[in-house]
């Protein structure tokens, strides 16, 4: 089953580039850019990673990504991500990115997407992997920063296939960027946005994503299971979600995987993603691995998993049926 898993051509759909930030990188980023680190090894980094909660978790993620300042720094995370994606027979990722987590340290919005498109096109050309970016909105900032940052990155439109909305979300529902999110679909972007795992308002931001905001898909979006109208109206709509079961044990209790059973079994077109591996200590094998071993899931279930990815990707038809 392990190299079945480890041969399953994949997409990955829920990936956080500043959560692949591995600490021998952010090492290496922090000497290069002459910048101190409060560990003195990658191994007591590693141990201080520990978080039970999303806003524990979101302290140490954007701490960590500091050392990233330079367009070479962000060629460089991607580049080392997307590597590690081919190894894992990842054929296709779509990467979000958190511009406001940069340009709130005083990193040029332009620094960040260059660095990324570059690796982009060389891990296209090098390894075989396609990959496209979604640009996240810190949804615990202003939405008039949220706006702005939309703004920015109009000029580079044709590198970016969407938005999402990530960050702290408690208190900071979907609604709070409805003009956001009606200017970027406006400007043709695809829409999705996180709904976490057993957050404050979570059923009810769900709601107001599909019902208010419009989105094309959740990601996360388990909770969806507490409300049969929502789980009627993801399957009218063929909304897909992206799950993160690894992730889902640090932000919760537990990997959720028999709600994700459920979704499945209802026909919610469910995919397995890693969301920040480099923090949850988990790429996308390790997380079909981990799932695959709480419900025992068939070659067949894992393979329809894969197809689910490729059927909700964010690519035209005839590039999602090369994969198929
Ligand atoms: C995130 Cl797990 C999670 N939830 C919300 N926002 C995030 N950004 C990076 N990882
Ligand atoms: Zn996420």
């Amino acid at each position: 089953m392990r190299d079945f898993i480890a041969g399953l051509p994949k997409a990955e759909l829920h990936l956080h580039i500043e959560g692949t930030l591995e600490p021998e990188l952010k090492f290496e980023l922090a000497a290069r850019n002459g910048l101190e680190l409060p560990y003195a090894s990658v191994e007591e980094m590693r141990a201080a990673y520990t978080f039970d909660s999303l806003p524990s978790f979101l302290r140490i993620y954007y701490e960590g990504m500091r050392v990233l300042r330079t367009e070479p720094d962000f060629y460089d995370l991607a580049m080392a991500y997307l590597s590690k994606a081919a190894e894992q027979n990842v054929r296709y990722a779509e990467i979000f990115f958190d511009p406001q987590a940069h340009t709130s340290r005083g990193v040029p919005f332009d620094v960040v997407i260059r660095g990324l498109r570059r690796a982009l096109l060389d891990a296209d050309a090098r390894l075989g992997v396609r990959a496209q970016l979604i640009m996240c909105f810190l949804r615990d900032f202003q939405a008039e920063y949220a706006m702005a940052t939309l703004l920015e990155s109009l000029p580079y439109k044709e590198w970016i296939a969407g938005v999402g909305l990530d960050s702290d979300e408690k208190g900071n529902p979907p609604r709070k960027f409805a003009a956001v999110y009606e200017r970027a679909r406006q400007e043709g972007y695809l829409l999705t946005m996180h709904c976490d795992i057993d957050q404050d308002d979570t059923v009810e931001h769900i709601r107001q994503a599909i019902e208010e905001i419009g989105v094309d898909r959740i990601d996360h979006g388990v909770n969806l299971l507490e409300d049969l109208r929502l789980v009627e109206a993801v399957l009218e709509r063929g909304l897909g979600l992206t799950c993160c079961p690894i992730s889902n044990g640090y932000v919760s209790e537990g990997m959720k995987a028999e709600g994700i059973r459920k979704l499945m079994d209802l026909g919610v077109r469910v995919t397995v993603n890693s969301d920040d591996p480099a923090y949850f200590s988990g790429y996308v094998r390790e997380n079909l691995e981990a799932l695959q071993g709480a419900l025992q899931l068939t070659r067949e279930e894992l393979a329809d998993l894969e197809r689910n990815a490729f059927e909700i990707a964010w690519l035209p038809r005839h590039l999602k049926d090369a994969y198929l």
